[in-house]
Parts: structure tokens; C-alpha cells; sequence
């Protein structure tokens, strides 16, 4: 299998994050990436491409072009403003505020283009946030091309990323940005399916209404985990697109025994719609160490994990997305791929 990559991911470098009423040390953090690239070299999992460039159109099919600019203006206007650190967003216009006045303040900015105050941004997370979309989409276009199945080893994620809003360490939405460049390339049905710990909100809000893309998740209850406003058990699509959105949500403390129904769920829909791809959002934070989540996967499972997903035999593009028990982040990710390659 090959893996896309570009160093240029890692110049997204966040400092300090907002968690739990303090400010405490990022960790969606470069060395992430680098743990799991070491971990595709020795493992030898196959060959390591850069990706290609991509015009801004590709975004654009997925995101607004005025928030795609914004993320572009974003360290210009920040400084202009006098700031010289990370910026945290901190006023949103939500219930009983304007949504439709002109801002012209970087701090109103930020609020109208974010979900959280949990996603530092910098100088350079644009450029790198760009480098994580082109990696993704190159690996889309290995399936075009016929390969069977690619590693698209992005940093930033993506899968909280919305049509204009960034938020839990996301910028552009990879998986959401990947599975538009595969339908534009002649494919006819997509299936994604998250396993990140946290719900994808963004991916699901950008195909809610469509048939022609299946979201499939499973995570932790949004009740008692972030994003905490979507997620639910009864959100299944709307309009064209009903019946084309599933989530599993499920407890704190889950293992895998207690993981496998649902993603046995998932795979039967998965078997139902007959994608010509599958694009999986690999998260690896159900692990039992991961330091901001609340599952107890072991290294082994993820071995599991994708050797359920070679059966379900459809050309696969895996994506990561989050995981942060740095030290064992390659690990429990080569696993996956491991697995599926058997
Ligand atoms: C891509 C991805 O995995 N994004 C996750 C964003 C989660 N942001 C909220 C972090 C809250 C951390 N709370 C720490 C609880 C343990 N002390
Ligand atoms: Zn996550």
C-alpha cells in the first residue's frame, strides 16, 4: 500500500491548547505525524510518495471559497492586529445574534468561522492544513488510478472541519474533500466510515442530504463527549439523503469486544450500498492510552480492525485523522494497514 505524505503538515506546529479550564500543551501536534510515517518505514508498508498540488477548485467543492480565504488571510490579519502568538477563538455568533453582518475584526472572524476554542492556529496552518487536503486527494487519486488501496497520512484532520467552520484541530475536511474528488472522477457511490473517537460532525453535515456519499460512525456518545452537538443515534440523513447517514454512539470504557457489533453493523450497510470506494477516517484515539479520550483499545485491536475491513473488499483509502498517544500512534496505525494488507 502506498502512503502520501508531505513534510510541509508538519509546519502546523500548535503550542498550547484550551482544555479542561487550563491552558495545557497541544496535542495535536507535528511529532504525530512523524510517529506514524517512522512507523510506515519500518514496518515497510510500502512506498512513500509526496503529494501533488491541487487547485483550489477541489476545495471549493466542499468548503466556501470566503472561508477557504479567511483560513488563507487568517496570520496576515492576526498580526496586523498587533497579536504575535497562537490564536484561540472566543465569540460565536449562535442563538439571538447577527449571522448576516460584515466582520471586519480578526476576532470576530475567528467566531464566525469556528466551531471551538479548542483549535490553536498559526502561521503556517494554513499551508499545512492545504499540504493535509493534497495529501488526501492524492490518495484518492491512486484509486482512480486502480490501485486498491492508499494511506493518505494527513495532519491537520479533517473530520470535524464544516463547508465554513474549523474546529477540533481541523481545517479542511480530508475525508469530505477526498470523496468529492472521487465522485467528480467518475465514481458513483463513496461510503466513509469514521472511527476516530469523536463523532465527525463535519463529514456528516457535508452530505447529509446526499445519497451519493454514505457516512457511517462510530464513536463516543456526543451526550458526554465532544462534539457533544451531533452525533445521536437518530441522525440518519435528510431529504435526498435520508436513510444515508448511521451512527453508533457508545459508552465511555468501550472496548473491542464491545466495539465489534457496531462496526458488524456498519459493515452490513457497507455491504448493502456497494461503494466503489471506501474511504475509512482513521482515528486511532479509542486507544486505551490516549490521553484526551475515554475507549480501551490495545494495539492488537487495531491489528483486527483492519483485517475486518480488507473483507469487506471494496478499494479502501485510509485517512488519518486523530490519536494522540504520540509514542504508539504509528504503531496502532501501521496496524490497521497491516491488517488490511495481510
Ligand atoms: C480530530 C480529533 O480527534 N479531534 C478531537 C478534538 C477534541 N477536542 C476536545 C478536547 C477536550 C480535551 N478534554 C480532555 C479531557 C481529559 N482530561
Ligand atoms: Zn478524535
Amino acid at each position: 500500500m502506498k502512503t502520501v505524505f508531505s513534510d510541509l503538515q508538519l509546519a502546523h506546529a500548535p503550542l498550547q491548547e484550551i482544555s479542561d479550564g487550563e491552558l495545557k500543551p497541544a496535542v495535536e501536534i507535528p511529532s504525530r505525524a512523524e510517529f506514524v510515517l517512522n512507523a510506515v518505514k519500518d514496518r515497510k508498508l510500502g512506498e512513500i510518495i509526496a503529494p501533488e498540488s491541487f487547485a483550489m477548485r477541489c476545495l471549493h467543492r466542499v468548503h466556501a471559497p470566503h472561508y477557504v480565504s479567511f483560513l488563507e488571510s487568517f496570520w496576515s490579519k492576526w498580526t496586523e492586529a498587533g497579536r504575535t502568538k497562537e490564536a484561540f477563538p472566543f465569540v460565536w455568533p449562535i442563538r439571538s445574534l447577527r449571522q448576516d453582518v460584515e466582520i471586519e475584526h480578526i476576532d470576530g472572524l475567528l467566531g464566525r468561522y469556528s466551531m471551538d476554542a479548542g483549535t490553536p492556529l498559526g502561521e503556517h496552518t494554513f499551508a499545512a492544513a492545504r499540504a493535509s487536503a493534497e495529501t488526501s486527494l492524492t490518495g484518492a487519486k491512486l484509486l482512480l488510478e486502480g490501485e486498491t488501496s492508499a494511506f493518505a497520512l494527513c495532519r491537520p484532520p479533517g473530520h470535524h472541519a464544516g463547508f465554513d467552520f474549523f474546529g477540533g484541530y481541523c481545517f479542511f475536511n480530508n475525508a469530505a474533500v477526498a470523496a468529492q474528488y472521487l465522485r467528480d472522477g467518475g465514481m458513483n457511490r463513496i461510503a466513509i466510515l469514521d472511527v476516530d473517537y469523536h463523532h465527525g460532525n463535519g463529514t456528516q453535515a457535508l452530505f447529509y442530504d446526499r445519497p451519493d456519499v454514505l457516512f457511517l460512525s462510530i464513536h463516543a456518545d456526543p451526550k458526554v463527549e465532544y462534539p457533544y452537538f451531533l452525533g445521536f443515534a437518530d441522525e440518519t440523513g435528510e431529504h435526498a439523503g435520508t436513510g444515508f447517514t448511521r451512527n453508533w454512539p457508545l459508552p465511555h470504557g468501550t472496548d473491542w469486544e464491545s466495539y465489534v457489533p457496531a462496526l458488524e453493523e456498519a459493515c452490513r450497510w457497507l455491504l448493502v450500498y456497494k461503494p466503489d470506494a471506501l474511504i475509512v477516517s482513521l482515528g486511532l484515539d479509542c486507544f486505551e492510552k490516549d490521553p484526551i479520550a475515554g475507549f480501551r483499545f490495545k494495539s492488537d485491536d487495531y491489528l483486527l480492525l483492519g483485517q475486518r475491513l480488507a473483507k469487506v473488499g471494496v478499494p479502501t483509502l485510509f485517512i488519518l485523522e486523530g490519536g494522540y498517544a504520540v509514542e504508539e500512534l504509528g504503531t496502532n496505525c501501521v496496524n490497521v494497514l497491516d491488517g488490511y494488507a495481510g
